[in-house]
């Protein structure tokens, strides 16, 4: 039986799985309950969604009773156009791929286990900014409880592998029981039949690091092949810069992302910070981060860009393009 979920359901479970606090969780999960039609083709999703909630709520007592707010390693705030994470082995060069894409200083060296906490840096690609979270090692019997819930609320999880290294099978198999427990779905496979809402679907792309250690490319095709099919798949050397101005492009392609620059009416548009939303967002949605109570009062929209002539009158549930820039009028 089709589940039939209302569009104010889908806004609430889209803020669920936006959400990085415990709090807005909270909130968006019982928002979902209430707002889930209750029939017979929603009884498995009811249950899943009780079982969550009650979850929660439990964590959120443990963490009363342990008096004053605790640093959560399992959250970080996410900055910019959207987060991802890194994952992978210990050594394979998570670290180094952080430090070669953005501005922070992750601590990269020869031995295991170097890093010990997530750390955000923020790549640079063309007008915005994209996060990437460094993060410790995944390996059996050392891997940090809190990943999974980092790797839940990502925008995207890229499985960084040292393509060289001897045990790249058992390792990608180790980060595929991660994004099980994280409950993490790739984009690019088909979904399962039956699939919980709080499955989270989300690109996962693989770097191939140290590709300068394999000149012919063959111990690449095999951590390709380990990974199966349907995982994007970018050959890159952090330390020595090989496939990084490729996976600048691909990262902020895959979050899905568009780029609007507000105009007000006479003025020249703000060409250089763009306001980022998700692809399909329409002015309503614009006018709703550009000012909360505007989104009330607006009327129309003029467009420069995808319209079908420069100024372009639209209304406010047009869904806005790339690169788009917007008039908005109340
Ligand atoms: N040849 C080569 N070595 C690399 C490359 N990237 C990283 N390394 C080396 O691999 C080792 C591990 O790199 P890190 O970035 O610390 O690896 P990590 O995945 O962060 O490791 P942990 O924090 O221990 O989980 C270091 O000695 C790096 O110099 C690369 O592209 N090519
Ligand atoms: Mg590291």
């Amino acid at each position: 039986m089709p589940a039939n979920l209302t569009p104010q359901y889908k806004e609430a479970e889209h803020r669920f799985r936006q959400a990085t606090t415990h709090e807005e969780k909270l909130d968006a999960l019982r928002e979902m309950l209430a707002l889930l039609p209750k029939h017979k083709g929603t009884e498995k999703i009811q249950a899943d969604l009780r079982r969550r909630l009650a979850k929660l709520e439990e964590e959120g007592d443990h963490a009363k009773r342990g008096g004053a707010q605790r640093f959560d390693p399992g959250h970080v705030r996410r900055e910019g156009a959207g987060q991802w994470v890194l994952i992978g082995p210990p050594n394979a060069g998570k670290s180094a791929l952080v430090r070669a894409l953005t501005h922070a200083h992750p601590e990269v060296a020869p031995y295991p286990f170097t890093t010990r906490a997530p750390l955000p840096g923020m790549m640079p690609f063309e007008d915005v900014q994209v996060q990437l979270v460094d993060t410790p090692a995944v390996a059996p019997n050392h891997t940090e409880p809190y990943l999974a819930n980092l790797v839940h609320a990502a925008d995207g999880v890229i499985l960084v592998l040292d393509v060289t290294a001897d045990d790249v099978e058992a390792s990608v198999k180790e980060l595929g029981a991660l994004l099980e427990r994280a409950r993490v779905w790739p984009a690019s496979r088909p979904s399962p039949h039956d699939a919980s809402p709080l499955l989270a679907v989300k690109p996962v792309i693989a770097a191939g690091n140290k590709c300068d250690l394999d000149p012919d490319g063959v111990f690449g095709s095999l951590a390709q092949e380990a990974l199966g099919g349907g995982i994007p798949f970018v050959s890159l050397s952090a330390e020595h810069g090989a496939g990084l101005e490729d996976l600048r492009p691909i990262l902020f392609r895959e979050l899905d992302r568009i780029r609007i620059y507000a105009k007000e009416p006479g003025k020249k548009p703000d060409m250089e910070k763009p306001f980022v939303l998700k692809r399909g967002a329409t002015v309503h949605d614009l006018a709703r981060i550009v000012h909360k109570e505007l989104a009330e009062r607006i009327k129309y929209a003029r467009i420069w860009g995808s319209a079908r002539f420069d100024g372009e009158q639209v209304n406010r549930d047009h869904a806005l393009a790339d690169r788009d820039v917007v008039e908005l009028h109340a």
